[in-house]
């Protein structure tokens, strides 16, 4: 049979905090093709599950269960199948684990073949990644995204509490995707500058994404540290700011911790009211709530929804189910899209397709645990997501990333969009 998967084949590999992940490989007559799963760290309750070992090795975090899963249970269900059957296949792995979360053969089990198949889908089509996953999802697969750029690192990924996990820089103010990079490479440098000249060498260290960990003690500081970096830079009005909250790690018992201080979720929706008159410069803001204050959520939305992109990342966990209720009780007005919370390609492609329905916006993100794998630079493009969020421009895990659109741009020539503040809901 044409296109056939011949032999898949998964090992433990490791990803960029240096923790295990899946590496899959699925074997066509068209080559052999590769996936590698992300891992999170401040993940959502309702994630797909990553199967990890436990017991002594890599401190519980090895995974080789789901290595077995993959070369004994799925393996032989999918060999000889059609690789351009993406929907087949990844259903098949659905019913075969059976579960509501993927915990019986794991999501990175399950995703890891899913992406790789998705590859092999590609080539035996003859055709790039990014017009292959358009091709899947009736998508025109033109629309560069517009990269939300993670240049201060917080909370779970800094090994910090109490604290605003990240804050980004948007450079929707230019006229490709590549100036764009340009332009947030340059003010992450600048950035680099003033910390250093301000709190020494230590202002400088990075947390988990890339971004600079600085001594400091209120978002109000970390965001004027930024809007000087890019007015140094000289992009004052061409870059704007985006923050990631997972405010889910700073809340407990009904109360928002941040900075010292204690807020109610009402509280929590003044404070960003508040952070957004002071920093109009602020386009988006994911998070910034818990993961199940669904009413704090819609307070939120009704209140700033219509002046800045409202994020549902933890709240969401890219299930079409939780996108279908925040859409019903309108929670938020975007969807961060990260394919290790729901586990196969083709869910993640439906999510994608009810958020756009909605008018949602659409962010494809990385997780904190990040690989070489470019996967989601062309998932991206495919699906015209329109943005995408992929750490500092800075360590290759991140770079592969930025990198690979770079190709794609060129690739596209003429034909491709850089949609800049249209990218973003409001
Ligand atoms: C997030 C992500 C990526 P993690 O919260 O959006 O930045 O972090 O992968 O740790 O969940
Ligand atoms: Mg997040």
């Amino acid at each position: 049979m044409a296109n056939e998967i011949r032999k898949i084949r998964a090992r433990q590999v490791l990803d960029s905090r240096g923790n295990p992940t899946v590496e899959a490989n699925v074997n066509t007559e068209h080559g052999l093709f590769c996936g590698i799963v992300p891992s999170g760290a401040s993940t959502g309750a309702k994630e797909a599950v990553e199967l990890r070992d436990g017991g002594i090795a890599y401190a519980g975090k090895g995974v080789l269960k789901a290595i077995a899963n993959v070369n004994g249970k799925i393996a032989p269900l999918i060999e000889g199948m059609d690789c351009t059957k993406q929907d087949e296949i990844d259903n098949a792995m659905i019913e075969l684990d059976g579960t509501e979360n993927k915990e019986k053969l794991g999501a990175n089990a399950i995703l890891a073949v899913s992406i790789a198949v998705c590859r092999a889908g590609a080539a035996a089509k003859g055709q790039r990644l990014f017009e292959y996953i358009a091709a899947l999802s009736g998508n025109k697969g033109i629309t560069m995204p517009v990269p939300q750029m993670n240049v201060m690192n917080g909370g779970k990924h800094a090994d910090m509490e109490e604290d605003i996990q990240e804050q980004m820089i948007v450079p929707f103010g230019a006229k490709n995707y590549s100036k764009a990079l340009e332009a947030g490479v340059e003010t992450y440098h600048t950035l680099e500058k003033i910390l250093k000249k301000k709190f020494g060498a230590v202002g400088t260290l990075v947390g988990d994404e890339g971004g600079f960990v600085p001594q400091t003690t209120t978002v109000e500081e970390e965001l004027d540290f930024i809007s000087k970096a890019i007015k140094e830079a000289g992009y004052d009005g061409k870059i704007g700011l985006a923050i990631d909250s997972a405010a889910t790690e700073f809340f407990s018992k009904g109360k928002y911790r941040l900075y010292g201080k204690e807020y109610s979720s009402g509280e929590m929706v003044d404070f960003y009211a508040d952070l957004i008159k002071t920093y109009s410069n602020i386009i988006s803001l994911e998070d910034g709530l818990a993961e199940e204050d669904w009413k704090g959520w819609k307070e939120l939305t009704a209140k700033i929804g219509n002046k800045i992109q409202i994020v549902g990342d933890d709240l969401l966990v890219t299930n079409p189910k939780r996108i279908a209720r925040a859409i019903k009780e309108k929670n938020c007005n975007a969807l961060l899209l990260k394919i290790n919370q729901i586990g196969t390609i083709s869910e993640s492609l439906e999510a994608s397709k009810e958020s756009k329905k909605a008018g949602w916006g659409i962010v494809v993100s990385h997780r904190s645990g990040e690989t070489e794998d470019s996967f989601i630079s062309d998932f991206a493009v495919g699906i015209d997501a329109g943005q995408s969020k992929f750490g500092a421009p800075a360590r290759s895990e991140r770079n592969a990333k930025y990198n690979q659109l770079i190709r794609i741009e060129e690739e596209l020539g003429e034909k491709a969009v850089y949609l800049g503040k249209k990218a973003f809901n409001k």
